[in-house]
């Protein structure tokens, strides 16, 4: 297939600019033709707002599935991000193995935590099921926390290479084959993301901008795959996907109300570009 057609599977939060409203548009300027899976629908996402809505979508999933397979409709990707349920893993996986072309690239993002905690909602029970998922993965783009839980590793933010390391071995051991770590800072200022791809490991360090923003953790798997479905190589990717999560930083840090997600609209122009470099 030389037009790539890409199967996002994460959730619909109305209004909070992450999940789909961020992996939609991304995939999209990245010139990929984009299909959705939505996993449930929110009013809000869960992480700053309180009383929202959530209706769990599992059970629409096999009839979607049987119907795109009657179509003969099969992805050059199929991507995760924020799954709605422990059972919702088991119909993704299943999809892994019958809804890709001969060379599908399954990528999970195995959203379920930051700063050492998981998100409301999730438990160990989830853990151990994404577990399965994200080990049987060609890609996964953890942070620190979900590397953490994934092995069963105690959370540290004091950490050295040492520490990284083990996480890596850790995940290369439980099966995983291709591993973006993000959020890896060794020195003041600074952060990055380590890229296990083949047998090599490398390591693209940028600027750390201060002011935590919710959502950049969709926006730099959503850019990701965008990058790497585009035709670059994982570590190019990896850079491009970094470099264009800070300027969304920055263009969202100077506006207060702006709490929920980054302003990376205005943005996207910058992928396009490196991806025509
Ligand atoms: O950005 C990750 C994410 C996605 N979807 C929902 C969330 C979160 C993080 O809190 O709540 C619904």
């Amino acid at each position: 297939m030389t037009y790539k057609r890409i199967l996002t599977v994460q959730d619909i939060s109305c209004v909070g600019q992450c999940s789909l409203t961020v992996a939609l548009p991304i995939l999209s300027a990245c010139g990929l033709e984009t299909a959705i899976l939505p996993s449930a629908v929110l009013s809000t996402h869960t992480a700053g707002f309180t009383g929202y809505t959530f209706r769990d979508l599992t059970d629409d999933m096999p009839a979607i599935k049987e119907h795109w397979e009657k179509e003969g409709i099969k992805f050059s990707a199929i991507y995760t991000g924020y799954l709605g349920s422990a059972k919702q893993i088991e119909y993704v996986k299943n999809m892994f193995d019958t809804l890709g072309t001969p060379d599908c690239k399954s990528i999970v993002d195995p959203v379920m935590g930051d700063n050492g905690k998981l998100y409301p909602g999730f438990d160990s029970n989830f853990v151990d099921c994404m577990r399965t998922l994200a080990f049987n993965a060609d890609y996964i783009i953890p942070n620190i926390t979900e590397a953490c839980f994934l092995t069963g590793t105690e959370y540290r933010t004091d950490y050295d290479e040492t520490y990284i390391n083990t996480l890596l071995e850790k995940m290369h051991s439980q099966g995983a084959r291709n591993i973006v770590l993000t959020g890896v800072s060794y020195r003041a200022g600074k952060t990055g993301v380590v890229i296990c791809a083949g047998n090599k490991t490398d390591y693209y360090e940028h600027e750390l901008i201060s002011k935590g923003c919710h959502g950049t953790g969709d926006v730099y798997a959503s850019a990701f795959v965008g990058a790497l479905m585009s035709g670059k190589d994982p570590v190019a990717a990896a850079s491009i996907a970094a470099d264009f999560t800070v300027k969304c930083i920055e263009n969202t840090q100077d506006d207060p109300s702006h709490w929920y997600g980054v302003k990376f609209e205005p943005v996207l122009q910058e992928i396009i570009k490196q991806l025509r470099a």
